[in-house]
């Protein structure tokens, strides 16, 4: 089993959006301005496949060009930006994610699955609405500070830690009410969520995936038949995300690419809720201060 490392490596240029980063697993920065928000709304309209409905990321698509053009537009867009704000990455995925009207858009509470080393490096999304995020079109929450509960293993055939706690965990997570062009970057172990988009209009949404610019990337694999007390990690390279053919299904199966790097041993652990936070966080005043800062 790997620990976390003792600081992050260093990707924000500003010291207070690292240590902020660091310290919550998540930060808001202004991101896109409004000829970018223009265009890449409109570069939506042109490029996206017909059928698409409920919650619908560009990396599901099983058209490749759609992905490929997608991907390299974003990060075009998103370099200004990125330029400002960050330093030493690697800039591995654009993508749109889109919610369309409808109760089948909610993305239940979950963790991202692992896609780097995480005893030394740490996964970025930077999530940009392209409207005003309300509560009705399908707005991010987010569980502050989760990211460092416990180090993990995760992809869809591995236990959440969270599995028993769902209903408890939702009323702390705090719902992020970004103004269109405005991004929060947040870690990927982060545990998150976002309810039905019950508006009238699609919730667009570009993602840009990134990390330091030395990241090794990692998937792991639950060969939960033949070990069952072990995780199964897999190198990936660079092309990982935009290629990768499992996302939209047979997500429950070994990775059909990657190199494996064998087996590790892990302890599945569990969020406890008696024992997962600090005393002074156990406190309802606690969360209330943190949702007056963040919302
Ligand atoms: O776009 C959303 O509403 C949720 C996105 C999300 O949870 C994810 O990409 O992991």
């Amino acid at each position: 089993m790997f620990q976390f490392p003792e600081h992050m490596k260093r990707v924000f240029k500003d010291p207070y959006n690292q240590q902020g980063f660091e310290e919550n697993g998540f930060i808001k920065i202004p991101f896109y301005n409004a000829e970018e928000i223009d265009y890449l709304n409109q570069l939506y309209e042109d490029l996206h496949p017909k059928e698409e409905t409920g919650f619908f990321p560009s990396t599901f698509s099983k058209d490749k060009e759609y992905r490929q053009k997608t991907d390299e537009e974003i990060r075009r867009v998103g370099h200004r930006s990125i330029n400002e704000h960050l330093q030493d990455i690697t800039v591995v995925c654009g993508s749109y994610i889109v919610k369309y009207p409808g109760p089948e858009s909610a993305m239940g509470v979950h963790q991202d699955m692992t896609l780097v080393d995480e005893s030394e490096f740490t996964g970025i999304n930077i999530w940009c609405p392209l409207v005003n995020l309300n509560d009705e079109n399908g707005v991010l929450y987010v569980l502050p500070k989760s990211h460092r509960i416990f180090p993990t293993y995760r992809g869809s055939s591995i236990p959440n830690i969270y599995d028993e706690v769902f209903e408890e965990l939702k009323p702390k997570m705090i719902p992020l009410f970004l103004k269109a062009g405005e991004a929060v970057f947040f870690d990927q172990s982060i545990i998150h969520y976002s309810p039905p988009n019950v508006s009238e209009n699609k919730r667009i949404v570009t993602n840009t995936y990134f990390s330091h610019k030395d990241v090794r990337f990692r998937t792991a694999y639950y060969p939960k038949e033949n070990h069952p007390d072990k995780i199964e990690l897999f190198e990936q390279d660079m092309s990982f995300m935009t290629n990768f053919e499992q996302f939209g299904d047979n997500i429950f199966d070994r990775p059909k690419v990657g190199k494996s790097l064998g087996l590790v041993d892990y302890n599945f652990p569990k969020i406890d809720l008696e024992n997962l936070f600090r005393k002074e966080v156990k406190q309802e005043s606690f969360w209330q201060k943190l949702k007056s800062i963040f919302s």
